[in-house]
């Protein structure tokens, strides 16, 4: 197993379309693998492909306290959804920035496991919150979509700025 470099905002390569898996062979299994390392290293509750730089329609997720509940879901589709709900939400793309977002309150959804075998689920909470923010990730959407633009700039700035400046230290620290 290893662990893969999270993509962090305004990189472009987060705003890719994933496309759908046409098998869920080992290659896969490894990468499914490979993100839930990632995920619990970060730490996060949950990690698409597209911010490991792979566009594949793949999700996995732990909203566990235990962090031993592993749900992956690959070619995940929102069936239904009602109500509305607003959560604080984070991204591990999107560094040191928490704002409220409305999502739908419930969903029902279907994917692929990792054994390739298809299943539906209807949740609500944090689960819910989390697969919209995770499948919208597969769209190229990031939850800073759905703020005004002012504030999205500023965080564009905030971050590229930190960025640049941790280019700075990496290199110093290099030569
Ligand atoms: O997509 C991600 O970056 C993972 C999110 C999942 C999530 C987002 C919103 C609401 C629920 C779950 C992160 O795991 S959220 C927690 C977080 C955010 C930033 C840094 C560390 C942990
Ligand atoms: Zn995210």
């Amino acid at each position: 197993m290893a662990t893969l470099t999270i993509l962090e905002f305004p990189d472009s390569r987060l705003r890719k379309r994933a496309l759908p898996v046409r098998t869920v062979d080992d290659t896969v299994r490894g990468l499914i693998d490979d993100m839930l390392e990632t995920m619990y290293a970060a730490p996060g509750v949950g990690l698409a492909a597209t911010q490991v730089n792979v566009q594949k329609r793949i999700v996995v997720i732990d909203v566990s306290e235990e962090k031993n509940e592993p749900l992956c879901l690959v070619n995940p589709e929102i069936l239904e959804q009602s109500g509305a709900e607003e959560m604080e939400e984070g991204c591990l793309s999107v560094p040191g920035v928490f704002e409220k977002v409305s999502r739908a309150e419930r969903i029902s959804v279907r994917a692929l496991n990792r054994d390739g075998g298809q299943f539906e689920l209807m949740t609500e909470g944090l689960l819910a919150v989390c697969i919209q923010h995770e499948i919208d990730h597969l769209e190229g959407k990031l939850f800073v979509d759905y703020l005004s633009p002012l504030k999205r700039q500023r965080i564009r700035k905030r971050i590229s700025k930190e960025q640049k400046q941790a280019g700075t230290a990496h290199k110093a620290a290099a030569s």
